[in-house]
């Protein structure tokens, strides 16, 4: 059977994790968590769906670590040379650490896509970084003939939400599963949830396996 959905499951690494005491440790991502979210990518691999993770892979000099700007503290915003913003944050999924590892069982994914690997850009979005460079996401998703995306993990105000509107932009339909995607903050969240639903995401309280079989 060819399927025309496919998951997206959005850095759920050791470093955006309390459960790990990670360094960008987001609420909500204790074990509790963790078990919720692997035993719901197991549900849909279960159905038959291909499964992609993204990893946040970042070599040490990246530009989104406050550490590499002197003077610069954690959520501060720096204007860079360009003329873009960069939010800074503490050094996190760096390439080859602990920190860096996917915390779901890699047999489930068909593929694993690494993104922010370029030292001068972010890359919230799990299809291109901020320089415009793609990933391999949508070329893949695309030669498989998938038409809809399920979406969650981590975290709703950044990758999740960059990721689901390139998503849509990219011409997917896109469903976000709420309670499966922790935020960073409150105010920043609720603006992101806002914006995906306007821009035409459909958000899912919980994942619902009835209506996961009406999108296979
Ligand atoms: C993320 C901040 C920096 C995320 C990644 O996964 O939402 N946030 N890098
Ligand atoms: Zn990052």
């Amino acid at each position: 059977m060819k399927f025309l959905t496919a998951v997206v499951v959005v850095d759920i690494q050791k470093d955006f994790t309390t459960a790990y005491k990670g360094s960008l440790a987001v609420n909500g991502t204790d074990q509790t968590y963790l078990k919720s979210a692997s035993e719901a990518t197991k549900k849909l691999k279960g159905v038959g769906l291909p499964i992609y993770a993204t990893q946040d892979w970042h070599p040490a000099d990246h530009v989104s670590f406050a550490s590499n700007h002197k003077g610069k503290k954690h959520l501060e915003t720096i204007t860079l040379e360009d003329g873009r913003t960069q939010i800074l944050w503490p050094d996190h999924c760096v390439q080859g650490t602990e920190g860096a590892k996917l915390l779901l069982d890699e047999k489930l994914f068909a593929g694993i896509v690494k993104k922010g690997t370029n030292s001068k850009y972010d890359s919230y979005s799990g299809f291109q970084d901020d320089g415009g460079a793609k990933t391999v996401l949508d070329k893949t998703l695309k030669s498989t003939g998938i038409k809809n995306l399920i979406v969650y993990g981590i975290a709703t105000d950044y990758c999740i939400k960059f990721t689901v509107l390139d998503g849509m932009a990219a011409g997917y339909d896109v469903t976000v599963i709420r309670d499966l995607t922790p935020e960073i903050a409150p105010d920043t969240a609720k603006a992101a949830w806002a914006e995906m639903e306007k821009k035409g995401a459909a958000i899912w309280p919980s994942l619902d396996m009835a209506k996961v079989k009406k999108l296979l």
